[in-house]
């Protein structure tokens, strides 16, 4: 059967959660669920080298511009004095901590550091070098890896050295990049000469080109870092700037799809006349304009959206005209609700969770509902993804 696999794991969702948290004030606890990624703190040190790239990178996560009000100062002499923390743009329970490098006035040995930094608040750490990574790097490793917590070392400004080096007959990239990487290694030991890293922990990348070189695979390793509620908060609360950043939000937003079907049910089981519909909607129209903004896809009248090729602009303009009001959802609820798809689904939920029988249909057609527009939305974000990348390309 076609729905078999994910009425399964709808099932084995719901299940868990009515089996851990019973069904009393449930509308309640899901909404303040579906809010949550909003909520978790998490604290990412950045630091190393003056001059490295830390301000920037910081920047460039975040998605802003190196110039905007709100951004990291960065300058080849703008110096970090004292820890600076910026918040992210769209959540701000996520902190990217500026930390002044080590053996600089306030912080001359790695006890102090240590002592006045309190790194054992942070989530991850990233490393910025300028070439190579030096004794007192290798010693805040050791440090960091005792308090049990994950670090990357990152060279950035790997444009620079490639468009240096492409000025030689004999230049090859990927020997480059290798050679780099190789010498990191090398200056990664400690004083027994033991390996502080392996490969897949140091990071070539480009502030200036975040969608070149290893920026992704950074953002992907920090990501898998993270325990699996500080990770799905950080993937929603990141700027689209990778394909597989992009799957992972769906994976996220599908997470989430049954707590909006449980929620539209939760209303169908009260009846309020003339106003349950109109709930419903109201629910899965904020839902959906939540994987419009989550997905990328632009407004009409941005810069975004003219760049953008006549086909993918219809299709963006479609959705940017059904998350306009509650009534073209409705027309699009309408138009998918499948009563046999609706039917499977029913089956599923009615034995897990009793109380929620008479809202089945419901959840099933809101679920339904969801997931189809979920598919049809991710398809576009590629599309725009994939011409946005191509204009970059061409600058
Ligand atoms: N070409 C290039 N320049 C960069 C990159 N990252 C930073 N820079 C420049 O390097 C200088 C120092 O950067 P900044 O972020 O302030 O370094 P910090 O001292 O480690 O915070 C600035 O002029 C940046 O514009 C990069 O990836 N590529
Ligand atoms: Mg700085």
């Amino acid at each position: 059967m076609a729905f078999k696999g994910w009425t399964e794991i709808i099932a084995m969702q719901v299940k868990e959660y009515f089996g851990q948290y019973g069904v009393s004030n449930i509308n309640e606890s899901l909404t303040k669920k579906l809010k949550s990624w909003q909520d978790v703190e998490m604290k990412i040190g950045i630091t190393g080298d003056s001059g490295a790239g830390k301000s920037s990178y910081i920047n460039a996560i975040r998605g802003i511009d190196d110039e905007d009000k709100e951004a990291a100062k960065t300058g080849p002499r703008e110096t970090t004095v004292k820890p600076t923390s910026y918040d992210h743009p769209t959540n701000p329970k996520i902190k990217f901590w500026d930390l002044p490098g080590i053996g600089t006035t306030n912080y001359p040995d790695l006890e102090t550091y240590c002592e006045k930094v309190k790194l054992e608040t942070y989530n991850a750490f990233l490393i910025f070098t300028n070439n190579r990574f030096t004794e007192i790097d290798n010693k805040l490793v050791k440090k960091i890896r005792s308090i049990d917590k994950r670090f990357f070392f990152i060279c950035a400004k790997i444009d620079q050295e490639v468009r240096a080096e492409k000025r030689k007959r004999s230049f090859n990239e990927d020997a480059m990049l290798e050679e780099i990487r190789r010498d990191c290694l090398k200056n990664l030991v400690d004083e027994g000469s033991n390996q502080l890293s392996n490969e897949q922990n140091i990071f070539l990348i480009s502030n200036h080109y975040p969608d070149k070189w290893e920026f992704d695979r950074l953002t992907q390793a920090i990501l898998d870092a993270l325990p699996t509620y500080q990770r799905e908060s950080l993937i929603l609360s990141l700027g689209i700037l990778s394909p597989d950043l992009l799957q992972r939000k769906v994976q996220v937003l599908k997470r989430r799809m049954w707590m909006v079907a449980s929620l539209s049910a939760g209303v169908a089981v009260v009846p309020l006349p003339g106003v349950s519909a109109a709930t419903d909607l109201v629910l899965i129209t904020r839902e959906i304009r939540f994987y419009k903004s989550q997905l990328g896809l632009p407004d009409k009248g941005t810069p975004g959206f003219a760049m953008l090729c006549v086909d993918t602009q219809r299709q963006v303009a479609d959705f940017c005209s059904m998350v306009a009001n509650t009534s073209n959802v409705g027309v699009f609820m309408a138009a998918y609700a499948s009563q046999q798809a609706a039917e499977e689904v029913t089956r599923f939920i009615i034995p897990l969770v009793g109380l929620l029988a008479a809202g089945a249909m419901s959840f099933a057609n809101t679920y339904l509902c969801l997931k189809h527009c979920l598919e049809q939305m991710e398809q576009t974000a590629l599309l725009v993804h994939k011409e946005a990348f191509q204009n970059v390309q061409k600058d």
